[in-house]
């Protein structure tokens, strides 16, 4: 019977899926939150899903969402998990300037629901749950003086998801000091993998220049060209969350590779490894511009270098390769489906 037992919410997203990957490989039990939705949305961890009815089984979901407080609650009560990571989020930015409301209900109350529910089965169960507040660098707002951005830098958000996600912070933060309980914020910083949500412009770039290199697109529109931001690997990064919930004492952490980049060079790097120049591809759409931009992130994690001994081990070209030459395989594989008349 495992000792560990961890929930995580968010367990369909990019770093949900890398979680339950470790947490797994580490031998805890582990309990993942799905959305009810009308197409599948569990390709990311299908891999390890099984049949529960099999022996040995330890990997389950379960149904729930962050707006429904009685089903989280019902859930910790059921599976009274030793670890939660709260991944679950509206965690797209430009959206959320279209959905601020959506993303609020979601990022901060979603957040606040869930703390609640595991300070009551705390109390109840007499038993510690240790909680992980998946913070994000959009918290800073990254003006151009603050960069570096560490632990002690303000926060300034520019966006309603920055909002929302510095209110769920604070309320971390605060359910840590008013009642003890072991909750820790990770300020992650991007982090990006071949399982990244297409929307994001570093996969946004990668599956349209290795569908632009195999002839199945010719244009890719993106917004604002100049931004720069800190990417890392997401497989790194889920390493950090497991760490901060081991410590002795929770904490806040940044988690950020320490190294920035603008689109334009991730687009560089991105059509260069297929042998094609950007400038023949990218073009400029206002669409994709947001009503305030964060210009600049860029992290120092000494903090979670010295106490949690975290490095990044992925570099920014090796993190553009990777993207590009597992994207390169999914065009071939369009390509020969249109070919063959599937599509
Ligand atoms: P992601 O791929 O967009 O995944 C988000 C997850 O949240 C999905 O599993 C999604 O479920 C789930 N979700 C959305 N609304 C929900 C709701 N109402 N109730 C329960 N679950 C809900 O995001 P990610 O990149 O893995 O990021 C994980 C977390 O880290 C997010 O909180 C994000 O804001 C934060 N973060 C990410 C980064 C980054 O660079 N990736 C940096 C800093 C912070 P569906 O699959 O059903 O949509
Ligand atoms: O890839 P992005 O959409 O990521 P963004 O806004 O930095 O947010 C991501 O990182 C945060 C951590 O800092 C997370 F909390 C959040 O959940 C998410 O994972 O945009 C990156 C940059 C922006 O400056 C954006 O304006 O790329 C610029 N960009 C330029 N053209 C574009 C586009 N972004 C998108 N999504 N699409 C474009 O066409």
């Amino acid at each position: 019977m495992p000792t560990n037992r961890a929930l995580i919410t968010g367990v369909t997203g990019q770093d949900g899926s890398y979680l339950a990957e470790l947490l797994l490989a580490r031998g805890y039990e582990v309990h993942g939150v799905i959305r009810r939705s009308s197409s599948f949305n569990t390709d990311r961890i299908d891999h390890l899903y099984r049949d529960p009815h099999e022996p040995g089984v330890r990997f389950f979901l379960h149904y729930a969402d962050l707006t429904d407080a009685a089903a989280l609650s019902r859930l910790l009560h059921r599976i009274q998990p030793t670890e939660v990571y709260n991944l679950g989020a509206q965690s797209h930015v430009r959206v959320s300037f279209d959905q601020p409301v959506f993303t609020a209900e979601i990022n901060a109350v979603g957040t606040l629901k869930l703390l609640e529910a595991i300070r009551d089965v705390q109390d109840r169960v007499g038993r510690p749950v240790r909680f992980y507040q998946a913070s994000s660098s959009e918290i800073f707002g990254g003006t151009p003086q603050e960069v570096p951005q560490r632990e002690t830098t303000p926060f300034r958000p520019r966006s309603p998801y920055g909002a929302a996600k510095l209110y769920a912070h604070w309320m971390t933060v605060n359910y840590r000091e008013a009642y003890g309980l072991h909750a820790s914020c990770g300020i992650l910083f991007n982090h990006e993998s071949e399982r990244r949500g297409e929307t994001f412009v570093t996969r946004k770039i990668t599956r349209a220049a290795t569908r632009i290199a195999v002839g199945l697109q010719h244009k890719l529109f993106l917004g604002n060209l100049e931004a720069r931001r800190d990417w890392g690997f997401a497989g790194d990064y889920v390493q950090a969350m497991w760490l901060m919930l081991q410590q002795e004492r929770p904490d806040d952490y940044v988690v950020a590779t320490g190294e920035s980049h603008s689109v334009r060079e991730f687009c560089d790097r991105a059509f260069s490894r297929l042998g094609l120049k950007y400038h023949d591809h990218v073009e400029h759409d206002p669409r994709y511009l947001r009503p305030t931009e964060v210009e600049h992130l860029m992290g120092d994690a000494t903090r979670a270098r010295t106490v949690l001994g975290w490095r990044p081990s992925v570099t920014f070209d090796e993190l553009v390769d990777r993207m590009v030459d597992a994207d390169l395989a999914l065009a071939r594989r369009e390509l020969t489906l249109q070919q063959a008349g599937h599509k």
